[in-house]
């Protein structure tokens, strides 16, 4: 079957706090696809970190250096990216931060902060970027949610808050725009392999062979297992998937964990 349902030439795609990680990858697969990639983060020098690395896969991404909390930036930047680029088409909420700190030793400040970027940065994002997408008669809202949109652990009380926030954002603003033509979904990766879970991946660390025990894929994700996700959703092969939670786990929601032998 041609694969124009894939497509997304003449497409522009902003994937937030995309410098390196899964961001990186998603947008790498988005402009394999045939999407003009934007792509912003906080820091000036990881985004000029980032771009010769674009480059390296032959994709000429624009980058851009803004905090997805900072809504007179965000407005900034939006503005200018449509001037220089053109409307945004796909908004990837990509950007993220994780605070792993026991609920009883966490200050209020460390939650508000994850809060702040998890939850309300996309929020900022997508409520900036949602005008464009109106008068040209559609887009494509992509949260990145996570296990904990879903599941709890200890320490990450601020982050599965932020992430089960997001999961009903996610909701939410499909219901609000949907009579747009605007697709808003997002996408759950289980444990993925970036320097967010470096800390929990260090050789002998218990919690690396937990997490290959509860997923039945036995492996940890990687950012490349996101890219076919990403694609489809930034696709019209998704124009009737709407609140829509693409868990890519390799089975962790679905296993209850193995059965002792
Ligand atoms: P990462 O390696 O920590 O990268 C996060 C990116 O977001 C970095 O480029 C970071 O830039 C940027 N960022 C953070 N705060 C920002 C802000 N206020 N404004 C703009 N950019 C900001 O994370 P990752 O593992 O690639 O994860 C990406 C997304 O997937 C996050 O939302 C994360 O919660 C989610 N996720 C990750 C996993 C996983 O296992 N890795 C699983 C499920 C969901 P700086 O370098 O400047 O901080
Ligand atoms: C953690 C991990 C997870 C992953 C991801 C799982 O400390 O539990 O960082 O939260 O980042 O969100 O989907």
């Amino acid at each position: 079957m041609d694969n124009y349902l894939f497509r997304l030439d003449g497409r522009v795609a902003l994937v937030t706090g995309a410098s390196y990680g899964i961001g990186m990858a998603m947008a790498k697969a988005l402009a394999q696809a045939g999407a003009t990639i934007v792509f912003n983060d906080r820091n000036r020098d990881r985004v000029a970190e980032a771009l010769p690395e674009y480059r390296k896969s032959g994709i000429d991404a624009r980058g851009y250096v803004f905090d997805v909390t900072d809504e007179k930036s965000v407005r900034e930047h939006i503005e200018k990216i449509t001037s220089e680029v053109g409307v945004i088409d796909i908004l990837v909420n990509n950007a993220g931060i994780i605070k792993r700190i026991p609920a009883l030793e966490m200050d209020v400040a460390d939650f508000r902060e994850v809060i702040d970027i998890d939850l309300t940065g996309p929020f900022i994002m997508s409520k900036a970027v949602a005008p464009g997408m109106i008068k040209k008669g559609g887009g494509k809202i992509i949260n990145i949610c996570s296990m904990m949109s879903e599941l709890g652990r200890e320490t990450v009380s601020a982050y599965a808050s932020a992430k089960g926030g997001l999961k009903m954002l996610t909701r939410n603003l499909a219901c609000e725009w949907a009579e747009h033509n605007i697709q808003v979904n997002g996408i759950g990766p289980g444990y993925i392999a970036t320097p967010q879970t470096a800390p929990l991946r260090t050789e002998g660390h218990p919690f690396n062979s937990f997490i290959i025990g509860r997923t039945p894929a036995a492996r940890w994700g990687t950012p490349e297992d996101l890219q076919g996700p990403v694609v489809f959703l930034a696709s019209r092969a998704s124009d009737f998937v709407n609140g829509h939670i693409l868990y890519v786990d390799g089975g962790i929601l679905a296993y209850i964990g193995k059965q002792p032998k």
